[in-house]
């Protein structure tokens, strides 16, 4: 029954025909890895279409990343994929967090965010800690869909206070994946994608767009 409805609910999208997807998303590095890891699919950002979010007031990334969604499909009317993401330090309370675009403070740049954040290991006389990355996806197909597609992925790694490299955006100059010498910022778009957070969720997306699995 459930596969029923949702091979139904699943129609309005393929990876197959070069589908519209418009990215809920404001970060043109968030864009860019969009592009990059959905090439089937023609890339249109919200920003192009004007759409203006609304102040991020979940408590959890599922909630935003949603909002983010839901805003996008009502105002284009084509599919809209949210993505909220943020970077979870355990020895700073979870922090950044959901806050992670706004750590510093509201509209802070990267680079200020960076910054921040390492001046929170110093105070706690850290060079680096266990940390990691979280990406919620979600995929409204049509409008009023009962049934989003969710996708969540995660890295695991540390954050140095030492910054590394000048690829990517966000923290990637200071996270160091799991395993790895480079940082996120010294990988080049293609290593990033093999192994991060977004790369991961939008794998597990693209799986269940093509109905492979259900859940
Ligand atoms: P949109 O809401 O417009 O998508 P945003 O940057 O505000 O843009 P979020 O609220 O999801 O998006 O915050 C995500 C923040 O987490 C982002 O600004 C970075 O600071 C950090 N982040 C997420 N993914 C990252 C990545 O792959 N590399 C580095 N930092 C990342």
């Amino acid at each position: 029954m459930l596969s029923q409805t949702y091979l139904l609910l699943r129609q309005s999208i393929s990876l197959a025909n070069k589908s519209t997807l418009v990215v809920a998303t404001n970060n043109p590095g968030k864009l860019k890895e969009f592009g990059l890891l959905l090439p089937n699919f023609e890339i249109i950002s919200q920003t192009s279409l004007d759409i203006i979010p609304e102040e991020e007031v979940g408590e959890t990334f599922f909630e935003n990343s949603l909002q983010k969604a839901r805003i996008a499909n009502k105002a284009s009317g084509l599919a809209a994929i949210g993505d909220d993401s943020g970077l979870i330090v355990p020895v700073l309370n979870n922090l950044p967090g959901l806050l992670s675009a706004r750590y510093a403070y509201k509209n802070a740049t990267d680079e200020e965010n960076r910054q921040f954040l390492k001046n929170e290991l110093e105070r706690l006389n850290l060079t680096e800690t266990k940390a990691y990355f979280v990406c919620v996806l979600v995929l409204i197909q049509v409008s009023a869909d009962p049934f989003p597609l969710i996708a969540t992925g995660l890295l695991e790694g540390s954050v140095k206070t030492i910054f590394r490299g000048a690829n990517g955006f966000g923290y990637d100059p200071m996270f160091y994946p799991k395993g790895s010498n480079l940082s996120l910022g010294e990988m080049n778009a293609d290593e990033k994608a093999l192994i991060s957070h977004r790369g991961k969720a939008i794998e597990i997306l693209k799986r269940k767009i093509e109905g492979f699995s259900s859940e």
